[in-house]
């Protein structure tokens, strides 16, 4: 057995992706129970407008913007490098910044689309965590969540790229896990299932009409319910590690596996 630093009471935590739905309602809940928060995206003023949001709530002094693309190496390199000191030393890193683009087949699907969501949601996600693990290490603390998705655990038509993309999020997991075993360093997967967010609005390239219909009729997910299923993951003690955490909205289950009866 080892011992562990244990983690501060007032945490310093980065969220990616924190622009906009579950990544924001996680940098919220966050800020709220009194936790230094790192805030980063591309869009930099909705991000300073949340700072200027969550400090009249919560306190000044607790919101750092990082305008951030995760697919650059370069600026994850320069802008980690210039953080304030109160920023630096980060004890939870939420990989939360993703996207999906498009609904094709595969057959159909823009090659574009399938670079960006592997730039994105694959290797976003490891050069954060690669950035930040190697300080989480020297101090024995720290815990990467990562979100991933039920598109990384079940096929459905036109999910081909972006599902993989989650399904590599699910295995890196739990190969972090392995690896960083007698660390005291923890590692989670969420997996949320439908969730009304911008994504469908990412996802169809900004055709809101086409967004709001998968959402239209049903009670899916929302961005307060990841961001809860977040904190509670974060708040377990130092010796219990939530592996992964699979929500679904209530109205939403697989469907029978489809077969293609040959014409007669
Ligand atoms: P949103 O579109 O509302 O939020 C996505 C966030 O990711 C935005 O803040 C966006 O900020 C950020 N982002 C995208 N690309 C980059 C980039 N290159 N660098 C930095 N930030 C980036 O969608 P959700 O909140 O729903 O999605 C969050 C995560 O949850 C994603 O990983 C998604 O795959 C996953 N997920 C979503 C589900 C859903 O149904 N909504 C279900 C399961 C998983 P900006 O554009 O300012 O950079
Ligand atoms: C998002 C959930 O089902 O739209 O990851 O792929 S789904």
């Amino acid at each position: 057995m080892t011992s562990s630093q244990s983690m501060p009471s007032v945490k310093t935590i980065m969220v990616t992706g924190a622009s906009s739905g579950f990544g924001l309602e996680t940098a919220r809940r966050f800020a709220e129970k009194g936790h230094k928060v790192i805030v980063a995206a591309r869009r930099k003023e909705r991000l300073e407008g949340l700072k200027k949001t969550l400090e009249e709530q919560f306190g000044q002094g607790k919101i750092h913007v990082l305008p951030l693309d995760v697919t650059s190496e370069k600026q994850i390199d320069t802008l980690f490098s210039e953080l304030p000191e109160a920023f630096s030393k980060i004890d939870i890193l939420v990989n939360n910044a993703g996207l999906a683009l498009g609904l094709e087949p595969a057959h159909e699907a823009n090659l574009e689309d399938w670079h960006r969501m592997v730039d994105t949601n694959i290797k976003g996600l490891y050069l954060m965590t690669r950035k930040l693990l190697p300080g989480m290490v020297e101090r024995r603390c720290g815990h990467i969540i990562n979100i991933g998705s039920i598109a990384g655990n079940y096929a459905y038509p036109g999910g081909n790229a972006y599902g993989a993309t989650k399904a590599f999020v699910k295995q890196f997991t739990r190969n972090l896990r392995a690896d960083l075993l007698g660390t005291q360093i923890r590692v989670t997967n969420i997996e949320p299932g439908l969730a009304e967010t911008e994504f469908s609005l990412v996802r169809f390239g900004g055709d809101k009409e086409k967004a709001d219909q998968v959402y239209r009729d049903t009670a899916p997910l929302t961005a307060e319910d990841i961001a809860e299923a977040v904190l509670w993951a974060a708040e377990q003690p130092q010796h219990v590690n939530v592996n992964s955490i699979e929500l679904m909205p209530t109205s939403q289950a697989w469907a029978a596996l489809a077969v293609d009866k040959v014409q007669g």
